[in-house]
């Protein structure tokens, strides 16, 4: 079952000015910071809500390692905004099943490692109506619950 918004993954130049934004405007604090190389991605996660099923909703601030990195390759052609969406489950094996079987391409035989040690697939956008869409597994719910680890 998909039982949550995981997150937004945002598309941004610069990271630091990108968080900045969010902290002065809206008041969001960073809780953790990665760099996916296999991704192409330096990413920021900020918090906005923990959830009933033990997770939690985050902004995913990203900016592109590389350009020609899915996140380098939409900068370029249409600036900065939203990326993605991520739906989270407790299984996202199952739910890739789910979705291929009913027609859907989705993007990776086996989920790869996303943030905060996730499990996540992606969905190919134009299957779903122009919108990439991530399916993703937290590494531990509760862990999200936690202290910040910047
Ligand atoms: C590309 N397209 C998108 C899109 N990116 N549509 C909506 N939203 C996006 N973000 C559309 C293009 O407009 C184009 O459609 C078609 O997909 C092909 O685009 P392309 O520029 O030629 O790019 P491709 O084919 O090389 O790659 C597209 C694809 C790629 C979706 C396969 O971006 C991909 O593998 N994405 C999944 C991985 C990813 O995005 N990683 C970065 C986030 P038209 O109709 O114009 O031809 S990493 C992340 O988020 C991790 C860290 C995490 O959450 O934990």
């Amino acid at each position: 079952m998909l039982s949550r918004i995981d997150h937004i993954g945002i598309a941004c130049h610069d990271l630091d000015a990108t968080v900045e934004f969010y902290r002065s405007t809206y008041g969001f604090e960073v809780h953790h910071r990665e760099v996916n190389e296999e991704q192409g991605v330096r990413e920021a996660m900020l918090r906005v809500n923990g959830t009933d099923d033990g997770g939690a909703t985050w902004l995913q601030l990203l900016q592109p390692l590389r350009e020609d990195s899915p996140v380098g390759k939409w900068l370029a052609r249409h600036g900065e905004g939203v990326h993605h969406i991520a739906f989270g489950t407790d299984d996202v094996d199952a739910e890739a099943d789910a979705v291929r079987g009913r027609g859907v391409r989705v993007l990776y035989d086996a989920p790869r490692r996303g943030s905060m040690g996730s499990r996540i697939t992606f969905l190919h956008p134009q299957d779903c109506h122009g919108v990439l869409t991530e399916i993703v597994t937290a590494a531990a719910p509760d862990a999200a619950r936690g202290h910040s680890a910047h």
